[in-house]
């Protein structure tokens, strides 16, 4: 996808790949052109031919927390609640340079989640970038991890105290008081690292089952990102 500096170094490249997804993440700059018509979406004034009416806030919300706890899983999940919503074509994911990228509006402006490849890439632009704050995705079957901590003290070390909690993998939990033991745990963890445990959202998903089972789910997925968007200004 990227060959800036294809010839240069191995670091050199990263950095350049880095920017890149820096650009990329970049919101585009403000339009001046008076709306035609305004139409409102989800609360947002919009003007006509899709440009925004006035330019609209952006905020980069990164998916932070270990391998495998199921991040790529939820943003796939959150698209397909957004398409079923919204009646969309297709899921509001775009794949960006090592991220993908789900694209979401809420009274507050556009909300861009952005789920990175890797755990390298994760913490170099939780280091480079100035985030308000960030959604920790942390698995109900393992509760807290090491990684979990790493990625937390990324973000507080990257003035991040915004943090959101998705709990996956919920669906695979049947003892409701398992998932509570999980949840106290996680405030628990958010409070030592000054992240507002107490007040901060942990919502369960799950990103499973079928019938009603997958419509609970479906539901949740709203809620996390109505959680996200009130949380995070
Ligand atoms: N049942 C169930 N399985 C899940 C859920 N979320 C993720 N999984 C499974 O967990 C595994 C890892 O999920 P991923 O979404 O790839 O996890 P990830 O955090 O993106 O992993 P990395 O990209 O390696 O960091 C996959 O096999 C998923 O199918 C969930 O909510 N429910
Ligand atoms: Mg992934």
């Amino acid at each position: 996808m990227l060959n800036a500096g294809a010839s240069k170094p191995p670091a050199v490249r990263k950095w350049a790949e880095y920017q890149s997804l820096h650009r990329q993440l970049r919101p585009p700059a403000p339009r001046e052109a008076v709306p035609r018509r305004l139409t409102f979406v989800d609360g947002v004034p919009f003007g006509g031919m899709g440009q925004p009416a006035y330019p609209v806030r952006y905020t980069v919300v990164p998916l932070i927390g270990p391998d495998g706890v199921g991040k790529t899983s939820l943003l796939q999940a959150l698209g397909g609640f957004l398409q079923q919503r919204d009646h969309l074509p297709a899921p509001p994911l775009r794949a960006a340079s090592g991220a993908l990228v789900l694209d979401t509006r809420g009274v507050n402006g556009v909300y861009q989640l952005v789920d990175f490849e890797s755990a390298h890439a994760q913490s170099s632009l939780l280091a480079a970038t100035p985030f308000q704050g960030a959604l920790l995705a942390v698995s109900a079957l393992d509760s807290v991890l090491p990684g979990t901590v790493e990625s937390l003290m990324a973000a507080r070390n990257a003035g991040i105290t915004r943090i959101a909690v998705a709990l996956t993998k919920c669906d695979q939990i049947a003892d409701p008081e398992m998932l509570d033991l999980v949840m106290m745990e996680v405030r628990e963890t958010l409070n030592k690292y000054e992240c507002s445990g107490d007040t901060a959202p942990v919502v369960c998903v799950g990103a499973g089952g079928e019938g009603r089972e997958a419509e609970k789910w479906w539901r949740a997925s709203g809620q996390l990102l109505q959680a996200v968007q009130a949380w995070i200004p």
